[in-house]
């Protein structure tokens, strides 16, 4: 048997107000949201301390991009309108957004863990993915050094969670914040999984959450312990497929590296020179080999390209290639097959060949892929 893997997903804590407060400690313990502009910008007083404005202040159409657990608890969270906000936290403290701040916060604390574990998937601008699989530390020694590397590194604290998948690990990450350390194996699924709201699953959005509770599914628990065929006839075979594996705390998905490949290609030395036309049959079965080879190999390394690409060396030794941008990345061998089609069709075909490749690139993680798919049809994984 494989031994389980240790993914860890890392959360930062309220991350645009967290970077607010190193710079503006009088705020700690009060009720702060981000999202003014710089009209809301603090003002240094003579008596040397700083006038801020407050949300009651705020006229317009902006959004909260954070806010602090205080502000929280008076029920004011990302992305509500901040008119809305200002209704119910009238004396919280307004700051503008200053996307460079975070962001430089954002290199430093990814720097940080990367002196641990220096295989990172980023996640965006506050979260990553780690595999501490072949780490030798022990889980929770390795989870509180990368929590204090964090917080030497940044001045803020994060929250972690470690487990055998992906899936688990980034619901793990958000049962303890702020500040936390969760350590979740499959054996506590039902214990600990289960209880929460299904939307709690990273794919499952607010249209998919809505069909769910319309047939009485609220909990992961209840969504384990649906019937099946139920599911699959609200939802199709392979979305219902997936709803049961991840109620179960199911999740194959590999974490995605930056030292990953720009492109996977394949290509084929004929035995003997072929011409377009006259060996049509024989060059269009290579052609779709090599394509589903291709996707093959994308469905095994978890990636899917936007670019599809083509590359020819006719008899006489010179190399063309051609390629084309999809709308959206694939790793289907029908979807490559066809596009590197398309490429064939744009290069001049009078003389033998003595080599056909393709190759996929500008590639990202297969399950953002499928997410996008999904969203594009309005399904679950939005986002
Ligand atoms: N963000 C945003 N708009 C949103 C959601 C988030 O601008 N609708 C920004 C502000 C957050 C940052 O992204 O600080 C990270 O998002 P998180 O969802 O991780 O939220 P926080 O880090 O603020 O809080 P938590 O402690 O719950 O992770
Ligand atoms: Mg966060």
């Amino acid at each position: 048997m494989v031994p389980p893997r240790r993914i860890a997903h890392l959360d930062m804590d309220a991350f645009f107000a967290s970077v607010e407060l190193l710079r503006y400690p009088e705020l700690r313990g009060l009720p702060v949201v981000v999202g003014g502009g710089s009209r809301h910008q603090p003002v240094l007083q003579p008596d040397g301390t700083r006038r801020f404005s407050k949300l009651r202040d705020y006229a317009g159409r902006g959004v909260v991009t954070t806010s602090t657990y205080e502000a929280r608890a008076l029920g004011v969270f990302s992305a509500m309108g901040t008119m809305k906000a200002a209704a119910l936290a009238p004396e919280a403290i307004l700051l503008p957004t200053d996307f460079e701040s975070y962001k430089r916060y954002s290199r430093l604390f990814k720097a940080a863990v990367a002196e641990i574990v220096p295989d990172i998937e980023d996640r965006g601008i506050d979260e990553i993915y780690l595999d501490l699989t072949d780490h030798p530390e022990e889980t929770r020694a390795l989870g509180m050094r990368l929590k204090e590397a964090v917080k030497a590194a940044t001045g803020l604290t994060c929250s972690i969670g470690i487990a055998p998948n992906k899936l688990l690990a980034k619901i793990s990450s958000d049962l303890d914040k702020p500040d936390g350390l969760t350590i979740v194996s499959l054996e506590d699924v039902p214990a600990r999984i289960w209880p929460l709201s299904a939307k709690k699953i990273n794919g499952i959005g607010p249209k998919a959450y809505a069909k769910l509770t319309s047939l009485g599914i609220e909990t992961v628990g209840q969504l384990a312990q649906a019937d099946p065929k139920l599911l699959q006839e609200h939802f199709g075979l392979n979305s219902a497929e997936w709803l049961h594996r991840v109620a179960h705390g199911h999740d194959e998905r590999e974490v995605v590296t930056r030292s990953d490949p720009k492109g996977v290609s394949r290509e084929t030395t004929f035995e003997r020179d072929l011409h377009a036309k006259h060996d049509r049959d024989t060059l269009s079965e290579i052609f779709t080999r090599l394509c589903t080879r291709l996707s093959e190999d994308l469905h095994r390394k978890r990636y899917a390209g936007r670019t599809v690409g083509i590359k020819l060396r006719y008899a006489d030794f010179r190399t063309v290639t051609r390629d084309v941008t999809l709308p959206s990345p694939t790793a289907d061998a029908a979807m490559i097959r066809r596009a590197a089609g398309e490429c064939l069709r744009r290069v001049p075909l009078e003389q033998r060949l003595r080599l056909l490749g393709v190759r996929v690139s500008a590639l990202v993680p297969l399950d953002e892929a499928e997410r996008y798919r999904a969203g594009e049809q309005g399904e679950l994984f939005p986002g």
